[in-house]
């Protein structure tokens, strides 16, 4: 390569627009409050008002309270409280005002919690309602994570999850997947499968079945043929048209950097230059359509853990690689300890954070789970201020809450969330920091 003027310096982002933004359905949630608080204060507010006239502020401050903390901390808690608080006459009041005091701090920080719960990134509806209705049904945490995203292996999920999706350098479309047990800490993964469509299904099999954690490439595939799984072609005609238009436009975007000849105007095939002469600057690597795996946590109703993903990676990847999503402690971690976590977004940046370990840490700490999200997006954003990401994180009382990186095109996250507080799964939203 000649002088600084030829290196190529600059990412360029993937303009891969094959995600069709999904109708919204959307719930009243921010920044990881849920809906239940928010519905429940008018109601709090008019159940204190009646209360006032039929007798008494402090008995319409206990009521307002006692509905309140019903919503957040569940009706046992919520009634030994009250009653503390009914215990008579100036005391009374002693109880009663700190309560409210923290209820109001409440009603700013925390999300109605209740078990079982399901959380999944995205607005992938049928992959909630699987998982949630093969929690109904009794299955396990396991099964519902498994369900729940093989489901948007089937249906293609964005283009971005199952066969048929992310075609890389040479076409050819592979997988990655991983599943976690947040009881024994047993982790199964795939990586770079080819040829088999159900990746969290045959990674699922990888716990049951190896002492193993993580199988990549063609072997995982014959790993996969004799756990039964059909070796199809995952190609289809969206696929390869996707590919033939990126060879048209001289292999633009693609993910190579400092190489000869220069990978901003041609295909290669490229190889190291004699001296490189300039460094790769930071800069968003990744559209946000270019990419939407899904990420999925289920915690049972003892506080069991599992979570998962599901992804067909990068768009117009270089073959072998890998991205986040099948790493355990990066595409999710689940302890039943303390919660579990999920990521999207551009694994090959945040892969190095372990984003999911990080935020069930700081849930273990006593963070809260739109706190612990923030956090570990705030940690990545500092290194890499324009990477696209998004986390969502479930603590082990059914709290959750979800964070993104707010970048041009990137404002807002949406995510499923299912519990008993909801009547059905729910489409919730959080604003990127
Ligand atoms: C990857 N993190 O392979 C995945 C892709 C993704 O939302 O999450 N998309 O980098």
């Amino acid at each position: 390569m000649g002088g600084t003027s030829a290196c190529p310096c600059h990412k360029h982002a993937p303009h891969a627009a094959h995600r069709t933004p999904q109708p919204l359905r959307k719930s009243t949630a921010r920044l990881g409050r849920t809906t239940a608080p928010w519905r429940t204060a008018p109601c709090a507010a008019a159940y204190a008002a009646i209360s006032l006239r039929r007798g008494g502020a402090v008995r319409a401050c206990v009521a307002a309270a006692a509905r309140f903390a019903a919503v957040l901390w569940g009706p046992s808690r919520a009634a030994m409280a009250v009653a503390a608080a009914g215990r008579g006459g100036v005391r009374r009041w002693m109880v009663v005002a700190p309560f409210l005091l923290v209820l109001l701090q409440l009603v700013g920080a925390a999300s109605a919690a209740a078990l079982p719960v399901v959380i999944n990134t995205w607005a992938f509806r049928k992959a909630a309602e699987t998982a949630w209705r093969v929690l109904q049904l009794g299955g396990s945490e396991l099964d519902a994570v498994e369900r729940g995203c093989t489901q948007c292996e089937i249906d293609q999920c964005d283009g971005s999850v199952g066969y048929g999706g992310s075609p890389d350098e040479i076409g050819e479309t592979t997988l990655d997947a991983m599943i976690m047990d947040g009881n024994t800490m047993e982790v199964g993964a795939v990586a770079d499968l080819r040829h088999v469509k159900n990746a969290i299904g045959v990674a699922r099999k990888v716990i049951e079945y190896t002492k193993h954690t993580l199988l990549v490439g063609e072997s995982a595939s014959l790993f996969a043929v004799r756990m039964g799984f059909p070796y199809e072609d995952l190609t289809t005609q969206k696929s390869l048209l996707m590919y033939s238009q990126w060879l048209n436009q001289s292999c633009q975007p693609n993910y190579w950097k400092n190489v000869v000849p220069d990978s901003s105007k041609s295909c290669g095939p490229y190889k190291r230059p004699e001296k490189v002469t300039c460094k790769e600057e930071q800069t968003t690597s990744r559209s946000v359509h270019n990419h939407d795996t899904i990420g999925m946590v289920v915690i049972g109703g003892s506080g069991t853990v599992a979570s998962g993903t599901s992804t067909n990676g990068a768009v117009h990847k270089i073959p072998g690689r890998v991205g986040d999503s099948p790493i355990a402690g990066a595409g999710s971690y689940a302890d039943s300890t303390a919660g579990g976590a999920a990521a999207t977004g551009d694994g090959d940046i945040m892969m190095r954070f372990l984003p999911s370990y990080q935020a069930v840490e700081y849930m273990r700490m006593g963070t809260d789970p739109t706190v612990a999200c923030q956090k570990v997006i705030s940690r990545i954003q500092k290194h890499a201020p324009k990477f696209f990401g998004a986390v969502i994180c479930a603590n082990t009382t059914g709290s959750y809450g979800a964070a993104c990186n707010k970048i041009p095109g990137f404002t807002q996250f949406h995510f499923m969330v299912s519990s008993p507080l909801l009547s059905q799964p729910t489409e919730h939203v959080v604003d990127c920091i």
